[in-house]
């Protein structure tokens, strides 16, 4: 778990969450990463699943190289469920959902690294908050097809809930997200929006990292929370 210090460096860092892995990529993934990095996302993480994604050595191999490249350019680098990977190449952090390793389980495993959690009651955000996640999650907020066993759109108002009982744990927004939709996420109340497609299947990576940003900080209130 992290200090209050580092609560509001986690919610600037939130803004542009970039979520993909090799199957998400039209060409190679280290260059998409690459480009998104370059164009200003501010955290990556890397989300090696479904039909065809890597295993073994060639994930790792990988992920070492995003790594690599996230410390580079001091962009946070989160592993997607698989806490071994995110230890073997020294992760800034790890996300996990509700079907995954349970998460006092990965607090322990991970100690001080971060931990995002993906959450779709208040009952799930309580129970997250209480076993030590850094941020939540939450969505789908729109309709998305990247995510095969995606619960049905959900919009706002999870976001919205928090806020209004005075939550103020970091969250980020997920699912059918794009520079559009991006600002009515953040005006929900949420630190930052997390993307797929709308970075990974741009015609420019650059362009549409660049608009989801611009979206991102002209919705952003500024000391939301007294920063
Ligand atoms: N939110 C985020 C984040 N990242 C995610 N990977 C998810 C939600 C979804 O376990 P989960 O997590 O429900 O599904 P999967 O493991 O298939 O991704 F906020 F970080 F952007
Ligand atoms: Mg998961």
């Amino acid at each position: 778990m992290i200090g209050s210090a580092d609560v509001e460096r986690l919610r600037a860092q939130l803004r542009l969450y970039f979520v993909m892995g090799s199957v998400n990529c039209a060409g190679d993934p280290f260059e998409a990463a690459a480009k998104a990095i370059e164009s200003g996302v501010t955290m990556f993480q890397f989300r090696e699943k479904g039909t065809g994604s890597l295993e073994g050595e060639a994930k790792l191999r990988l992920a070492g190289r995003l790594r690599a490249l996230c410390r580079a350019k001091g962009v946070p680098f989160l592993v997607n469920d698989d806490v071994e990977l995110a230890l073997a190449v020294e992760a800034d952090g790890v996300h996990v959902g509700q079907d995954d390793e349970s998460v006092a389980s990965v607090r322990r495993r991970i100690g001080g690294k971060l931990l995002g959690v993906s959450v779709h009651t208040m009952e799930e955000a309580r129970r997250a908050a209480a076993d030590g996640a850094d941020y939540f999650g939450i969505g789908p907020i729109y309709p998305t097809s990247t995510k095969a066993d995606a619960k049905p759109a959900a919009g706002t108002a999870l976001i919205e809930r928090l806020r209004a009982e005075g939550w103020t744990t970091p969250v980020v927004g997920i699912g059918g997200i794009d520079a559009s939709n991006a600002g009515d996420v953040i005006r929900a109340g949420a630190d930052g929006v997390a993307v797929i497609t709308a970075i990974s299947r741009a015609d420019s990576i650059e362009r549409s990292a660049r608009e989801l940003l611009r979206a991102v900080a002209s919705a952003q209130p500024a000391g939301r929370f007294g920063e």
